[in-house]
């Protein structure tokens, strides 16, 4: 594929079913310990995203993103890096995820070269369809339920934008985001979700793997 076309989509498709975000502030051990506790029950792909209050900068936030990004590789899960585009190159990561306020899919796909997953987080259907024109992998779909793992989350929306997504032919793969556990991951899948997509039901959780093992059998089916 070349520098300006999307991953092929079935294999991203199937890389997304537990997808697991964390950065060392919403872990309450090690993160290297919490994320290899969670790859052990079934985490599919995992996100480092270092933000908020306490987060790390500079060269710590760089060493915590390459021990993750080795336990990964390790481990055959795909390691995507939020917003930090000059981190993802650094790493040569598998991808990065943004948001609305940060550089749209298509100059991120000229910095970042072929071969590389693009997420984008979306929250209406102008986003969705913008998204899709500027040559997004996935789409982050929610918040779906409240969250405290996020200051700025937009308003909750439950399944209803990913259900509409799918009831219009819109096939680009998904994630459901926001407030999911394992208790009520199960319509998020069924309204169309690939996957879900996870902070602190994961990286809260006294035993994460046993957290992470709970959405592998719900996304397995
Ligand atoms: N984007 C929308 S909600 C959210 C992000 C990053 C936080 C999800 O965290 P949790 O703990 O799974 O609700
Ligand atoms: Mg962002």
């Amino acid at each position: 594929t070349g520098n300006d076309s999307r991953l092929d989509s079935e294999y991203v498709r199937s890389q997304l079913r537990v997808y697991f975000i964390m950065g060392s502030v919403n872990c309450r051990r090690p993160a290297a310990a919490v994320l290899e506790e969670a790859i052990a029950g079934g985490v599919t792909i995992f996100q480092f995203r270092e933000k908020g209050p306490g987060a790390l900068t500079g060269e710590d936030k760089f060493n915590l993103a390459r021990e993750l990004q080795r336990i990964c590789r390790a481990h055959g899960v795909l390691f995507i890096v939020n917003d930090d585009i000059d981190l993802a190159i650094a790493l040569n990561a598998d991808g990065v995820h943004v948001g609305q306020d940060d550089e749209p899919a298509r100059v991120l796909r000229e910095q970042l070269g072929g071969g590389k997953i693009i997420g984008v987080s979306a929250h209406t259907p102008e986003e969705v369809r913008q998204a899709i024109a500027d040559g997004a992998d996935y789409l982050g779909i929610g918040p779906v339920y409240p969250t405290a793992s996020k200051d700025d989350a937009r308003p909750v929306q439950g399944t209803i934008l990913i259900s509409d997504l799918r009831r219009e032919g819109i096939t680009i793969p998904i994630v459901g985001i926001g407030g999911i556990t394992a208790d009520n991951a199960s319509p998020v899948l069924a309204a169309g979700a690939d996957g879900i997509s996870v902070i602190s039901a994961i990286a809260g959780a006294e035993h994460p793997q046993a957290a992470a093992a709970a959405f592998a059998r719900l996304a397995a089916r």
